[in-house]
């Protein structure tokens, strides 16, 4: 970064990405799943090797909390309605079965991404091409390429290893827009007493999410700079050749908002999903899970996971399951 006290302009995604590693064709020309390719049997059967306890942790934030759900800015919460309850048939607008039995039953307004949820590898993309070269023209309407639904189809199994930055660092939560790096993540993973090895499931825990619910929206919106990785060449090398297969964090995005060098918004989402092919998962719920590790010290666990399955879908909700 030049130091002359001028604003210049962010440079272009592919002027940033230029000459970095991707892993288009490398599982064939129809290929819309990426780096789940790596989750093996073998790799399935590496993470059930991990369990110990048969201890359960759910990733998934609630939906609809009652002090709201957090989102990235321009989304909204997701809104739930009863649309048949005891007031129907209490009123008499309820209908009539042969044994008399009632019910209630709601629909629900959501963003897809307004919950903790696997990006689609199509769902973000620079240059006019997604994932595995598709023409970015193909998510018109809907995704008509790497959308959700094969991460769906596929499900996701296998070794997840927690990083736990925030409790590294001594603090509940990160402050907005700080950063690490690969090798915070390589330091951390050392103090924890663990190695982050090929085709794991990366989780990454900066206490962000948990942080929205004590905190005022206001003050969690404005200035919008969430903690998070952020961008250099190397980093992006140690992904490509970690061969990680999905990166789960407890923030919004999964990186931090705006690269602090270039100001480029969300370069990860273009060099690791885009590029890559590794699957994001976001707003996931690490609290409880980081603090389990830390009571029993074991950082390594069985990863479940499977999207929704959207036809067409830029993303979908999902609740992880993690088993210790
Ligand atoms: C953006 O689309 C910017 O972020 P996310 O992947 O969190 O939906």
């Amino acid at each position: 970064m030049c130091d002359c006290n001028k604003t210049h302009p962010s440079p272009h995604m592919s002027v940033l990405l230029d000459g970095l590693p991707t892993n288009w064709g490398r599982w064939g020309a129809e290929d819309e799943v990426g780096a789940l390719n790596f989750l093996t049997p073998a790799e399935v059967m590496r993470g059930v090797a991990s369990v110990r306890s048969g201890k359960i942790f759910t990733l998934q934030v609630q939906m609809g909390h009652p002090k709201g759900d957090p989102v990235w800015p321009g989304r909204h919460p997701a809104q739930r309605f009863n649309i048949m309850d005891k007031g129907h048939f209490l009123c008499g607008d309820g209908p009539e079965f042969p044994g008399g039995h009632e019910y209630a039953d709601d629909v629900m307004f959501l963003y897809l991404q307004g919950s903790t949820q696997y990006d689609a590898l199509g769902h973000v993309w620079y240059g006019d091409q997604i994932w595995n070269g598709y023409d970015a023209r193909s998510t018109s309407g809907a995704l008509k390429k790497a959308s959700v639904l094969p991460l769906a189809e596929r499900g996701v199994v296998g070794r997840g290893v927690l990083i736990d930055i925030a409790r590294h660092r001594g603090k509940a939560v990160l402050e907005k827009g700080e950063t690490f790096n690969h090798l915070d993540l390589e330091a951390v993973a050392k103090a924890q007493g663990i190695e982050i090895l090929p085709h794991d499931i990366l989780l990454v825990r900066t206490g962000w999410i948990g942080s929205f619910y004590d905190r005022d929206p206001a003050e969690f919106y404005n200035d919008f700079r969430e903690p998070g990785l952020t961008f250099s060449r190397e980093l992006v090398e140690w992904f490509h050749e970690r061969e990680i297969a999905n990166l789960v964090t407890d923030t919004i995005a999964n990186e931090v908002t705006s690269d602090p060098e270039t100001g480029v918004v969300v370069p990860l989402h273009c060099a690791l999903m885009r590029n890559l092919g590794i699957a994001f998962t976001e707003i996931a719920a690490l609290d409880a899970l980081a603090e389990d590790c830390a009571a029993d010290g074991q950082w390594t666990f069985l990863y479940t996971a499977a999207p929704l399955k959207v036809v067409g879908g830029s993303g979908a909700p999902v609740n992880p399951v993690v088993i210790k």
